[in-house]
């Protein structure tokens, strides 16, 4: 049994796809990875596993998937089939499966893996049964794969190895979980940036269409809500849950020391008569700068693990989003 490292912490678990041509050992690979038999295997002349079918693991989840037989128009249809099932799911990895014992890459096996890993997709190699072909012929594959797969890494797998120390030593299990977990982490990290860069960028605008509002004094005052939402959704995309209270206090402390260091110097500019920053006058500069920077840095902050709570509400994170204004 191969125990894994587990870098989750505040994300979801990593969904891998494993897929490739029918009798590559797709399923035989999940078994081995799982220490015990999850999917049914089959022999190579006949497809086995049918669909897509979901194996759960502490750390992970397997996507088994129908493999393709051939000829041109079944890999085609395949190549469809697995471009679209990319984009409408969840699959933060893709194990693509070759048999070693087939002794070649295909063409069409390296338009695929290229396609996959143009979409933006975490993409590896897995070069199966090289308990099969001799020395000369796994070099040569490994040589196509280094040259017309460039940046794809390779991990040699053999389900057959026991009797053979040497052969079980050249397999890569333990490597290659660890580096779809890694890989999946941060792809998944890449989509939910993505994500919170959109919610940033709305904010923003909202932040600086209320500084060009109409309505007296109020500018600050309806900075807060904005911010408060935008927060909000941030933490939800990783995850994390705060309070209200919480998420007010802190936008409310950055905006007015961020406020008040900008007045600093330029007196002219404040209002006493309000007699509170929270009536104070801003213009769309200072509004959309403060709300990308706090944006930013909830979502740096939600990136660095940990107890996102009481790094949030700590004075430090206060003082840098007004440091960081002031350099902007
Ligand atoms: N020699 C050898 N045979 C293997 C290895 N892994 C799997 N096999 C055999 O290859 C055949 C197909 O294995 P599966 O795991 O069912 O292959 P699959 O890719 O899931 O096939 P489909 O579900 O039909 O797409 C079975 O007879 C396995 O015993 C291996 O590492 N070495
Ligand atoms: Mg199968």
């Amino acid at each position: 049994m191969i125990t894994y490292t587990k870098g989750w912490v505040d994300i979801n678990k990593p969904n891998i796809l494993i897929i490739g041509k029918t009798g590559a050992g797709k399923s035989s690979v999940i078994n081995y990875v799982f220490g015990r038999e999850v999917a049914p295997v089959g022999n190579v002349a006949e497809p086995m596993t049918r669909g897509i079918i979901p194996y759960d693991h502490e750390s992970f989840t397997i996507y088994d998937s129908e493999g393709y037989e051939l000829g041109d128009d079944k890999q085609r249809h395949y190549e469809r089939l697995i471009l679209d099932s990319l984009a409408e799911s969840e699959y933060h990895i893709v194990w693509y499966a070759i048999p070693a014992a087939d002794k070649r890459i295909t063409e069409l096996d390296i338009k695929l893996i290229k396609r996959i890993k143009r979409e933006g997709f975490p993409v590896c190699l897995l070069l199966t049964k090289v308990d099969e072909p001799d020395e000369k012929q796994l070099n040569d594959m490994l040589a196509t794969a280094n040259e017309k797969l460039a940046g794809v890494n390779v991990f040699r797998l053999s389900v057959n190895a026991n009797n053979n120390p040497a052969l079980a030593a050249s397999c890569n299990w333990k490597k290659l979980v660890d580096y779809s977990i890694e890989k999946a982490e941060q792809y998944l990290l890449k989509l939910k940036r993505e994500e919170a860069n959109t919610i940033i960028t709305k904010a923003t605008v909202a932040a600086g269409a209320v500084a060009l509002s109409p309505i007296p004094f109020s500018d600050a005052a309806l900075l807060v809500p904005i911010q408060t939402a935008m927060i909000f959704k941030i933490f939800s995309i990783y995850g994390v849950s705060l309070g209200k209270a919480v998420v007010t206090n802190v936008a409310s402390a950055v905006l007015t020391t961020a406020i008040g260091q900008s007045f600093a110097g330029n007196l002219l500019k404040f209002i006493p008569f309000v007699g509170s920053i929270g009536g104070a006058i801003i213009n769309t500069g200072v509004a959309t700068a403060i709300t990308g920077i706090l944006g930013n840095m909830v979502a740096d902050l939600c990136e660095s693990g940990g107890d996102i709570e009481r790094k949030f509400s700590s004075s430090s994170f206060i003082v840098g989003a007004v440091q960081k204004f002031k350099e902007r």
